[in-house]
């Protein structure tokens, strides 16, 4: 027996209501791994989780598990569900949290109808999704499963120069428990498109099979401070122009490929940045993404050599700090198959697809049978807070995520 319907009251208030909490001065949703923002998220989910009457587990990167075990549970390995709570900068509501506490909603609902689960059902709110303060991304996830030893990212200094196990001690969100304690039998994870596809098409549910590979680099250029006003054009090694001409090359060379390759350079700082002096350094990001590991890999060879070329060109010195490589990674089937089910089951439409953006179940399928679930962005818009999913589709998602879960906590 298991339920039919999720309480939609019950997770579109908390979303909102967990949507309004790290709001800086400005009134922009602001929730940065180990920021007291972050704790604050974290206060109220878990305040949650406990009011469902849950075990709650925190690890010692801070990933935080509500977990329902009924007595007479065979299997530890539970079924697990979850994303992330920590936000980019002037972030939407949706992003992360709306996978959290589906997972948190599937379970209260199971729970309240009498459902008897053959194993353990957990939720997670994994650390440091994002990676905007500390890099990188997928952090908590990583740390998890094995990618990233847990001592080496609570050393991670972070863009602000606070050390993030420093961080979590101070928020008390530093938890006892050793990464990786516990092994999912499967995973799925809920979670907005933050792309055109699904609205642009009319379909409410993404069956995601797949998810692309992600390239992150840090590059500091450095030429000669000097007057702007005196230095002739021919005398220059300005930072600033080296900087700029690789942001041209990366877009010109992303969008003459008709492979999918996606190139982003979102953060750039000029030293001394100073109106009229010649930048002498310039630091800024690489983000490059595409579903094949072996054109991502030839895109990060042609930027090396291109940096090569300029760094002549312009008489200027560049160094590369790699941050974050992921490779494309390929969900279960059978998860995809029940989603699709599921979906026929509603009566709703769903399309397989490929997830453009980085997500927890990117790292978790590497450890046991994963699986995502999207549901429809407005206008494809995400990392903003014009971010949006109608209440329709949201409880749809969650619904779904529901049937799936149902279906594999009761093998
Ligand atoms: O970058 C990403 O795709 C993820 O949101 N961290
Ligand atoms: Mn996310
Ligand atoms: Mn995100
Ligand atoms: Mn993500």
């Amino acid at each position: 027996m298991t339920a039919r319907s999720i309480n939609a009251e019950r997770l579109l208030g908390r979303l909102h209501a967990l949507g309004q909490i790290g709001r800086d001065g400005d009134g922009r949703l602001v929730r940065l791994a180990g920021s007291d923002a972050d704790k604050a998220g974290r206060d109220v989910v878990v305040a949650w989780i406990r009011a469902a009457g849950l075990d709650v587990a925190i690890d010692r990167i801070g990933n935080i598990f509500g977990i329902w075990r009924t007595a007479d549970i065979a299997d530890e390995a539970p079924v697990l569900l979850g994303s992330h709570i920590d936000t980019v900068i002037n972030a939407g509501i949706y992003d992360g949290c709306y996978g959290v506490l589906s997972g948190l909603e599937v379970i209260e609902t199971l729970k309240a109808s009498g459902y008897a689960p053959a194993r353990a059902i957990a939720v997670a709110a994994f650390t440091n999704e994002e990676g905007v303060r500390y890099a990188p991304d997928m952090m908590g996830s990583l740390v998890h499963v094995g990618g990233l030893p847990v001592e080496e990212a609570l050393t991670t200094v972070g863009t602000d120069g606070t050390v993030l196990g420093i961080e979590l001690e101070r928020i008390g969100y530093a938890g006892a428990k050793k990464p990786g304690f516990l092994k999912p039998h499967a995973y799925i994870e809920l979670h907005i498109e933050q792309g055109p596809v699904l609205e642009r098409e009319g379909i409410p549910i993404g069956a995601v099979e797949n998810l692309q590979g992600i390239s992150w680099q840090r590059i500091t250029v450095d030429g000669d401070a000097n007057h702007a006003g005196t230095t002739p054009m021919s005398m220059r090694r300005d930072a600033g122009h080296a900087a700029a001409r690789v942001i041209t090359f990366l877009r010109d060379r992303a969008q003459a490929s008709n492979a999918p390759t996606v190139a982003t350079v979102g953060c750039m700082s000029f030293e001394p940045n100073a109106i009229n002096v010649i930048p002498s350094r310039a630091t800024f990001t690489v983000d490059l993404r595409d579903p094949d590991e072996g054109r991502l890999r030839a895109e990060e060879v042609a930027l090396a050599a291109y940096l090569k070329d300029l760094a002549a060109a312009e008489e200027v010195t560049i160094s590369v700090e790699r941050l974050a490589r992921f490779e494309p990674v390929t969900f279960d089937s059978s998860i995809v198959e029940l989603v699709e089910e599921a979906a026929r089951r509603r009566g709703l439409t769903s399309k397989r697809m490929t997830s453009g953006a980085g997500h927890d179940a990117q790292m978790i399928a590497r450890i046991a049978p994963s699986a995502m679930i999207f549901v429809p962005s407005f206008g494809g818009i995400s990392h903003n807070p014009r971010e949006h999913t109608t209440d329709i589709d949201l409880v749809a998602g969650a619904n779904i995520l529901l049937d799936v879960v149902s279906h594999l906590a009761a093998q």
